[in-house]
């Protein structure tokens, strides 16, 4: 039968107008005769029916069956007797405690999924999955793009950011510096204005806070000149140390960043839950890999993924037109909306009690200037098929209680070209994760790779430390914890490019890490 696979069910079922819940696909793939159960399902439904139910599925497939040792008998049959845990309504609580027994729920044996029990049989309906969404620009975009729109970006970015440091340093402004006598020991918070090297190879750094700049200089031979390195533009670090005799520079005695405590204690699922993080599905290039796309909606169907009940997509669903220089020559589909349309249809693949959070990408058709909202109406009425929350870049999305950060991650190139090689490559993608984290922004430095729209507020700035953080953009699989965060760059679904090749980016396609919610540990699926 050509309907052996969840994927081909759930098109099917999608081509006839129908979502369907997670059971029902698999009752319906495990039947003998999948095309007339489906069929038989579709009838069980009632007609003004948008989600097929593993009922519905389950009265089809008893049905067929029937049919087929007993000759036509269109008797419905109650099916409460031999599944009776199924249909139980289950309170909406978070707790996950309902004894609930799927039937084909013994099958699966995963190593990976060691803490399957009784509690991870859950449809939409049993469980309260509120999402929360914060940091969201959608719909709060106020810039015009105006010089004074500059001026409150970067003087929120300071306020925020100098607050994660006052109580570590005891600071003055830049122009109470200027007025201290020579050899006074001096704390400054500031952004950085410039990095520079002095004629005799010292690094000069300039600060800059509300009041104006004051420069620090930090001598070659200190252990924290290594630090230097890690500086981007724009970014707000302390420092302390001692007046130059003519009250001139500071010299540089420590330096610090905002940071992520070393004792941060993430929070945690109180279930056994899932999530899926992956992004850069690129669909509409030439190299995007539809077949590993397949394996992997199929593996959600499948036992082995039942514990997966959220899949986050960090940006770049679709390839986009222009937007880099000999783009078209590799694209599948030129128009942006058809590809769109077929990014859904392949969305439309995965469970549909998944839930689905995404956010924009560089390749996608919402402005390029982060903080990018997320898409407009048209759009999500292209995507609307499992109702996904769409959310602007970056957003942090809290599930059962765990916060993920989620951000495409074109600031990842910056961090990636400005550091030195053993503290950020594409081949260590989180190590430069980490950075972000240390700066408590996910994107400090301006111009370059990274265009700002100025807003009143600085949306980029990590304000709360993320439990989990979430990027893509760079096409590398790579992750590790900082400080307890767990920081995962998620690879992509498109094989190598004619420029990736030219600038030999091997990339990482075809993989989904699965972070387990009430321990953050992760597991690598791959599907390529
Ligand atoms: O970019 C994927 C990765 O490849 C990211 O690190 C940027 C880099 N990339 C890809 N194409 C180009 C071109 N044409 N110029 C510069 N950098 C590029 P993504 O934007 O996710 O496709
Ligand atoms: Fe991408
Ligand atoms: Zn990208």
């Amino acid at each position: 039968m050509p309907l052996e696979t969840p994927a081909r069910i759930v098109r099917e079922l999608a081509q006839r107008g129908y979502n369907a819940e997670r059971e029902a696909v698999t009752l319906l793939a495990g039947a003998d005769d999948s095309a007339a159960a489906l069929d038989a399902a579709v009838e069980a439904a009632p007609d003004d029916a948008l989600r097929l139910t593993a009922d519905h599925a389950r009265t089809a497939v008893e049905r067929v069956a029937t049919a087929a040792t007993d000759g036509p008998s269109p008797t419905p049959t109650d099916t409460a007797d031999q599944h009776p845990s199924v249909s139980t309504p289950s309170s909406p609580s978070n707790s996950g405690n309902q004894a609930k027994n799927a039937p084909l729920e013994t099958k699966g044996n995963a190593a990976e999924t060691q803490a399957v029990g009784a509690d991870s049989d859950t449809t939409a309906e049993a469980v309260d999955r509120a999402i929360d969404i914060a940091g969201d620009i959608t719909g709060r975009s106020t810039g015009t793009g105006e010089y004074g729109d500059f001026v409150s970006v970067f003087r929120d970015r300071y306020e925020k950011l100098s607050g994660k440091l006052r109580g570590r340093v005891n600071h003055r402004p830049a122009s109470a510096v200027a007025d201290m006598t020579g050899g006074s020991d001096v704390a400054m918070i500031g952004l950085v204005n410039d990095v520079r090297s002095s004629a005799n190879g010292h690094w000069i750094v300039e600060l800059e806070d509300t009041t104006g700049t004051f420069p620090c200089l930090v001598t070659k031979d200190r252990d924290i000149a290594g630090l230097v390195d890690e500086l981007l533009l724009d970014e707000c670090i302390a420092i302390e140390g001692t007046l130059s005799d003519d009250a001139g520079i500071v010299f540089v005695d420590s330096l610090h960043f905002p940071d992520v405590p070393r004792t941060y204690k993430p929070s945690t699922a109180d279930r056994h839950v899932q999530a899926a993080l992956i992004s850069d599905v690129h669909v509409g290039s030439q190299e995007f890999m539809a077949d590993a796309w397949h394996r992997f909606a199929d593996w959600l169907h499948t036992d082995e993924a039942e514990a997966v009940e959220y899949l986050l997509i960090a940006g770049d669903m679709v390839e986009g037109v222009g937007v880099y220089p000999d783009q078209d020559e590799e694209l599948d589909i030129v128009d942006i909306y058809d590809q769109y349309d077929r990014f859904s249809e392949y969305l439309k693949e995965v469970p549909g009690d998944l839930d689905i959070v995404m956010i924009p990408g560089n390749h996608d058709a919402v402005r390029l200037a982060e903080p990018q909202p997320g898409f407009d109406e048209e759009l999500r009425d292209i995507m609307s098929a499992h109702d996904p929350r769409i959310v602007g870049n970056p957003a942090t999305v809290t599930v059962e209680g765990v916060s993920i950060l989620m951000y495409h991650g074109v600031s990842l190139d910056e961090v990636i070209a400005e550091l030195p090689e053993d503290k950020a490559s594409y081949d260590d993608p989180h190590h430069a994760m980490y950075h972000l984290l240390k700066k408590r922004h996910v994107a400090p430095k301006y111009g370059g790779h990274m265009r700002l729209a100025p807003e009143e507020e600085d949306y980029l700035v990590i304000e709360d430390v993320p439990d989990v953080f979430h990027t893509g953009h760079v096409h590398k699989l790579g992750y590790g914890k900082y400080h307890n965060v767990l920081s995962v760059n998620s690879g992509c679904w498109q094989a190598q490019t004619a420029f990736q090749k030219s600038v030999n980016i091997d990339p990482d396609a075809g993989f989904a890490p699965i972070v387990d919610l009430d321990t953050l540990d992760l597991t690598v699926r791959k599907f390529a």
